[in-house]
């Protein structure tokens, strides 16, 4: 048996609806209750709504993502006991409901980086990049970090410093909307429509970090998660987190789910089967440090989400999002390694046996060039990539038989 086909779905104003999705052979719905401002609990009856709405359309909701993390829990604030209490009285709910697949990140103040969301390979098609030199320019010459003249190479410096004088006010927007605006204000980063305002509200969350390194997000985390896993263990719950996209430290800020070793961290700080991964092959191959097919062999016991896709990494540390076979993941090796540990679960007839996946992003072609998708997640791009992924996925599974 394939893994579990899922979908992320963003709700009644998500232009995909979930009678197309059923029609693509999906199986589960990947979405989260986008309307109840993070912090606040989410209660029986909106969980039970979106629920019956999905399994009218003959699927099932098979995992949260995000339910989110307030910042507050990730920086340490006063109020983090309440934020996590409420966060346990929701995943109580959504397990009454029957969801038990939570995907989370830890990621501080920014979610996914990228600095163009319509980077054109030479087919038509359009992809997201991330362009290391245009990311330091809304660092230092934006944002106008003074930290980060001395954490980013000089020659990197020096080519975002011609590179701010050459750039229209007009580039200058388009880039703060990529990096803060289009790609966080539809999942569960900071939701507001002009740039300007968005970077004030930006700076003033980085200034909630000052003083906040590695180690200390790291103890941040562990409370989160001994708050947070012995309720997810009595109700059967899997936490998956996220790794950080792209997994690197940026704009100072720590960043702690970036590597082998990270994950290793988090997984042994609350060693519980209810604290998983969620194994974004695409976020973890855009670091050239990730070897993916170690990772994924190693943290197999523990990876109960799935998303498939792949990047390749240029000079200077750009990269883009390739094809979803080609690019650094190794898709095969991936998807071939959860085949064989959902089997392992199956005849172990364990609780959660089968493992989601979503594609993740897919490239803007065809149609999806007249209809305004979410940055990310057109239909025809992610139609491709998923057609591409379950054939493969037969294959795999005729050559295991
Ligand atoms: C972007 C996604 C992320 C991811 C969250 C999970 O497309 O990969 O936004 O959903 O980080 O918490």
């Amino acid at each position: 048996m394939g893994l579990e086909k899922t979908w992320r779905w963003f709700g009644q104003n998500d232009k995909i609806k979930l009678s197309d999705i059923r029609q693509i052979g999906i199986e589960g719905i990947v979405t989260a209750l986008h309307h109840i401002p993070n912090g606040e609990i989410w209660s029986l009856e909106d969980i039970e709504q979106v629920r019956l709405q999905i399994e009218k359309h003959g699927m099932r909701w098979s995992v949260v993502e995000s339910l989110p993390v307030h910042e507050k829990i990730k920086y340490g604030a006063p109020e983090r006991d309440l934020l996590i209490e409420n966060y346990t009285k929701s995943l109580t709910n959504l397990a009454r409901c029957g969801i038990h697949t939570i995907c989370y990140n830890f990621m501080p103040v920014i979610d996914w980086i990228r600095t163009d969301l319509h980077y054109k390979p030479e087919n038509g098609t359009e992809a997201s990049y991330f362009d290391f030199v245009e990311f330091v320019v809304f660092d230092r010459y934006i944002l106008r970090r003074e930290a980060a003249a001395n954490e980013y190479p000089q020659e990197i410096i020096e080519k975002a410093e011609s590179r701010f004088a050459s750039m229209t006010s007009k580039e200058r927007v388009q880039l703060i909307n990529t990096i803060i605006v289009e790609t966080q204000g539809f999942i569960d980063g900071i939701s507001v429509d002009d740039p300007e305002q968005a970077v004030e509200i930006f700076k003033g969350l980085l200034e909630e970090y000052k003083g906040i390194d590695n180690g200390g997000l790291r103890e941040n985390l562990k409370y989160f998660l001994e708050g947070v896993i012995p309720v997810a263990e009595a109700n059967g719950i899997k936490m998956c987190i996220h790794p950080d996209d792209p997994p690197m430290k940026v704009l100072g800020l720590p960043r702690i789910v970036s590597s082998q070793d990270d994950i290793q961290w988090v997984l042994d700080a609350v060693d519980s089967t209810a604290n998983g991964l969620t194994f974004c092959a695409g976020s973890l191959s855009a670091g050239a440090h990730n070897n993916l097919n170690k990772m994924v062999k190693l943290f197999a016991n523990r990876i109960y989400f799935a998303h498939l896709r792949s990047t390749r990494l240029l000079e200077n540390g750009n990269f883009y999002e390739a094809g979803h076979l080609e690019g650094r993941a190794d898709i095969y090796t991936i998807l071939k390694t959860l085949l064989l540990e959902q089997k392992k679960r199956m005849e172990a007839e364990s609780p959660n046996q089968r493992i989601p996946m979503r594609v993740d992003h897919g490239h803007k072609m065809l149609h999806d060039f007249t209809f305004n998708y979410h940055p990310g997640y057109p239909l025809i791009g992610r139609l491709k990539a998923m057609s591409e992924i379950c054939g493969l996925e037969v294959g795999i599974e005729r050559n295991l038989e």
